[in-house]
């Protein structure tokens, strides 16, 4: 299906709007990062340091020049400070897009935000209980504001531990409390990590890394689990359904509205004002057939999960889908959304709407969305949208769009175990399947597009290995095909019997980058099924094309909850072998798990191979050597 014949990307919608864009005259990501060469080597290594303005300073690898900044710090303290930061900013991003749906929920609560509602009572009711929110006898909208309030709290200061700590299994819970990291509130861990990077006061390399570990753990378990949980109770649970995938689910004769970012709250609005008779009716009266909603990147995985809406592309895919000139307007919120956009649109009869008060863009028109007039805003945007389509000139859709299922949560791969995870886990016990690896995160112009994923997907399969994705892997691996039932065919004989009695497919989509929590929630069961810790488990994690800095608090918290993590690029942490040395190796003996780094999936598949075969090994099951 794939000609990987383009240095740039291995996907042909890629490869042909590429194309389109040159002879557009369009600057893409690719072009910026050429230009960018070479990069600064010694911010490559984590040895430049900016923190304070007696620097900039820099640390010379090679040991000829200064070996310290001029406050005195050396190689590791300055990697491990900048690692520390980027921790903190991706457990920032995470828990903020959390605290947002957390204000809709309390809103909902109060009747001021028209048009969301609570979808999963019953999951309500469960949170509510989880956080010690009386349910008996109680409105459903009253248990949602003692939620939402409780929630908040788990943002503060005044609890020893976040609540959904508990979810882990106890022997995990014990080793956070032997290391000293079990997070004591959301926003003060990041707060904490941003303080103790300051010049002047945690110095010690060692005791950074360790507060990186808790920060990161107040993420995985603290913001994007409620992100995710949220989401749940307001726009439902995911379920499996069928849905398209790649440029190609642009259409010609409708009105093409694209949806990129990371939250829910504005992309949900958006998919009902699609379908408004009475905006639809406008839609044809201005010639086309009808109103296509179409995402990009996390908000639409989002609306994947939930509602089948098509999926035009990943992470570098979102500058090149406006080359088809088929975008009547994309609608933008936050995280991942590159700056260039306004000024590809400007090429294009695109229209680009921001819409939240913390993220404005060059060249983009600005409709603040709030929980009170998100409603209303979504019909307005919708319209401008409908009255842009008479302007499209050229359009160009590369490719036909691709079959894929998507929205796997842990409640529906449990239903359709059978009501338990005992299925899964006699499969793993027989060594049908060996185990399974949840390949997340983003694209990475460093990296062939897609070329990691797949490719780290395919080899896995092979081996009798379930892979669950995310984020930006989980479009690659739909526009690959892995994700029809009939992908079986590419899994080893065990993973395609499994799947193939189940009726699904051995690649499972299990949502957007903050919903890698719902992996943790499944390792937990089948720890606890199995009366073990997470990192006894043939499990592993995989970012092969990683750029962003919440990819590394993902796989920070994936570590520090036992999951050991491969990563395509390698962080900025080359200056110091002390940090590289416990990340890579030390922390095995003190959570259990560590990263491991290699930008080439043939061998990084191999190596998680190996892993999951001494994790079987050492759980006594059969154990096979490469
Ligand atoms: O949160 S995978 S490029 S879109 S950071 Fe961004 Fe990376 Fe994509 Fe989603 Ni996640
Ligand atoms: Fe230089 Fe130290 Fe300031 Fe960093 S904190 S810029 S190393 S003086």
């Amino acid at each position: 299906m794939y000609k990987i014949n383009s240095p740039l990307t291995i996907t042909e919608d890629g490869i042909q709007l590429l194309k389109k864009a040159e002879k557009d005259n369009v600057e893409t990501v690719w072009d910026r990062h050429k230009a960018q060469q070479p990069q600064c080597g010694f911010c490559d290594m984590g040895l430049s340091c900016r923190i304070c303005i007696m620097g900039p300073c820099r640390v010379d690898p090679f040991g000829e020049g200064p070996q310290a900044g001029v406050c005195g710090a050396d190689a590791d303290i300055i990697v491990a400070r900048n690692l520390c930061r980027m921790i903190a900013a991706g457990a920032a991003s995470h828990s903020d897009h959390g605290r947002d749906l957390v204000e809709v929920l309390a809103s909902v609560a109060t009747n001021s935000a028209p048009g969301y509602t609570i979808r999963e009572e019953g999951k309500l009711k469960l949170l509510a209980q989880e956080y010690g929110v009386e349910t008996e006898g109680k409105e459903i909208l009253a248990i949602a504001g003692e939620l939402a309030q409780a929630m908040m709290e788990d943002y503060g200061m005044r609890k020893k531990q976040i609540t959904l700590v508990k979810r882990a299994p106890e022997k995990r819970r014990k080793v956070w409390e032997t290391v000293g990291i079990t997070p004591r509130g959301i926003d003060r861990e990041t707060s904490e990590m941003m303080h103790r990077t300051h010049m002047g006061v945690d110095n010690n390399w060692q005791s950074l890394l360790v507060q990186g570990l808790r920060n990161a753990l107040s993420d995985g378990w603290g913001g994007s689990m409620i992100a995710t949980e949220v989401s749940d109770i307001l726009f439902g649970i995911p379920t499996p359904r069928p849905t398209m995938v790649n440029a190609g689910v642009l259409k010609d004769d409708h009105v093409n509205i694209v949806v990129h970012g990371h939250n829910p709250v504005v992309s949900e609005m958006i998919s009902l004002a699609c379908i408004s008779p009475l905006l639809l009716e406008l839609a044809k009266r201005k010639g086309a057939k009808g109103i296509n909603l179409a995402g990009v990147c996390c908000t639409g995985n989002e609306l994947l999960m939930r509602r089948g809406i098509a999926m035009a592309g990943n992470h570098l895919m979102t500058e090149l889908i406006l080359s088809t000139g088929a975008v009547d307007m994309m609608i933008v919120d936050y995280q991942c959304i590159m700056p260039s956009i306004g000024k590809v649109a400007a090429c294009y009869h695109t229209k680009i709407i921001s819409t939240s008060d913390k993220a404005k863009f060059p060249g983009m028109e600005h409709h603040e969305f709030h929980p009170e007039n998100a409603q209303k805003k979504a019909m307005s945007i919708v319209e401008m949208a409908i009255n842009n389509f008479p302007n499209r000139k050229e359009v160009f859709i590369p490719v036909k769009p691709q079959a894929a299922v998507g929205g796997f949560s842990v409640e529906t791969i449990v239903k359709a175990l059978g009501g338990t995870a005992d299925p899964l886990i006699d499969a793993i016990k027989a060594g049908k399947i060996r185990g399974a690896v949840g390949i997340v995160g983003c694209n990475n112009p460093k990296i062939m597009h897609d070329y990691g994923h797949v490719t780290l997907t395919r080899r896995l399969i092979e081996n009798d290995i379930l892979v669950v994705d995310t984020g930006c892997v989980s479009v690659a691996n739909a526009k690959a095909g892995f994700k029809v039932p009939s992908a079986i065919e590419m899994a080893g004989p065990g993973l395609k019997e499994i799947c193939g009695s189940l009726g699904i497919p051995p690649v499972l989509h299990l949502g957007s980058c903050v919903d890698n929590v719902r992996i943790l929630v499944l390792v937990s069961a089948l720890a606890n099924a199995l009366g073990v810790d997470i990192s006894d488990l043939p499990v592993a994690g995989s970012a092969p094309e990683w750029y962003s800095e919440k990819a590394v608090t993902i796989g920070v918290y994936c570590v520090a909850s036992g999951i050991t993590t491969h990563l395509g690029p390698m962080p900025p942490i080359a200056g110091s072998m002390n940090v590289v040395k416990l990340l890579t190796q030390g922390l095995e003996d003190v959570v259990g798990a560590t990263f491991a780094v290699e930008p080439d999936p043939e061998k990084a598949a191999l190596f998680l191979i190996r892993h999951i075969e001494k994790k079987r090994a050492g759980l006594g099951l059969d154990s096979r050597s490469l």
